[in-house]
């Protein structure tokens, strides 16, 4: 029971300040006094450096991904970090953000050590543009396309090298919670047989239901599950403190179950926690969110 905590104050793929204090708002809001309680042993691994100069952060030529140069730079870090935390196999990453885009390393780092894993992107969005869809060029809107090998070279990469081949099929993703989709991401899901659980199936057949549908179709012929959890997944009203907030959303008490269910699947193999903005929030009250989500999936129970 080890757990390694890792920050990424990662803003330049949302194009927004504030998201850079995501790690530090998760961990004033109590992360390693909780997860000591449940019994981990707790290494902060502290925060990668992302520089915000000018010069470091033009969009790339001929493209619209904007600071793409440090996007990329941060990431490859972040993968080989995340590899070596899970190298020796007895350390869990939790992963804290920072904007969407450090996905890309997360991922690529995770897979290093296994042939395949399954994805749980809890998310209002679905982060699969590329940059010929994108109506941004913010690259946390490409991060899942390019986790699973869509996208520019620069970005489909990471981790990998050109030419590497990402250890994720599209039918071990699911994305749960979608509620803002551009009209590319609508394709492209299709295309590659993405599973997507909007709040129309939350709804309909409740979280409890999707979340056992979700693990069993993100852990089939997988070596386990990655849980990436934006908090804009969740309904503003729980979760203020997010740069791009989409009503109706899901509630804190519906994902608190999802992270119980993940919990009990025992299937999971890393987690990030990603998109707080603390200069958005009220008194820290999406953090202190993020704090409860992710007892919940590490195991704390009530009794
Ligand atoms: C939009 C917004 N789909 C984009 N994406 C967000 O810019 O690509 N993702 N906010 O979290
Ligand atoms: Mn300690
Ligand atoms: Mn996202
Ligand atoms: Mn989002």
């Amino acid at each position: 029971k080890q757990i390694s905590v890792l920050g990424v104050p990662m803003d330049l793929g949302a194009d927004r300040r504030g998201v850079d204090m995501g790690p530090s708002a998760i961990r004033c809001a109590g992360l390693e006094a909780r997860l000591e309680q449940l019994g981990y042993a707790v290494q902060d691994e502290g925060d990668l450096v992302v520089r915000r100069a000018k010069a470091y952060s033009s969009t790339l030529p001929e493209t619209n991904m904007k600071y793409a140069y440090e996007i990329v730079r941060v990431n490859e870090e972040l993968a080989e970090k995340v590899a070596a935390i899970t190298a020796a196999g007895d350390w869990f990453p939790l992963i804290l953000g920072g904007d969407h885009s450090i996905a890309i390393g997360t991922l690529a780092g995770v897979t290093r050590y296994k042939e395949r894993i399954g994805v749980i992107w809890y998310d209002a969005h679905g982060d699969v543009n590329t940059p010929d869809t994108s109506p941004s060029g913010n690259i946390h809107g490409m991060a899942l396309a390019a986790a699973l090998g869509f996208g520019h070279p620069a970005l489909t990469g990471i981790g990998i090298g050109s030419g590497g081949v990402p250890r994720i099929d599209p039918r071990n993703v699911v994305l749960v919670g979608a509620r803002s989709l551009d009209p590319g991401e609508r394709i492209f899901l299709k295309q590659h047989g993405v599973t997507v659980y909007t709040m129309h199936e939350i709804d309909r057949i409740g979280i409890s239901a999707v979340m056992e549908q979700a693990v069993r179709l993100a852990s089939a012929g997988t070596e386990g599950v990655h849980l990436s959890l934006d908090l804009d997944g969740l309904d503003p009203e729980d979760a203020p403190g997010v740069g791009t907030p989409v009503p109706a959303g899901i509630s804190l008490r519906e994902s608190l179950l999802a992270m119980e269910i993940l919990s009990a699947s025992g299937l999971l193999t890393s987690a990030e926690f990603v998109e707080v903005n603390p200069v958005l929030d009220l008194r820290n009250k999406t953090a202190k969110a993020a704090v409860e989500l992710i007892a919940s999936l590490l195991g704390e129970t009530i009794m």
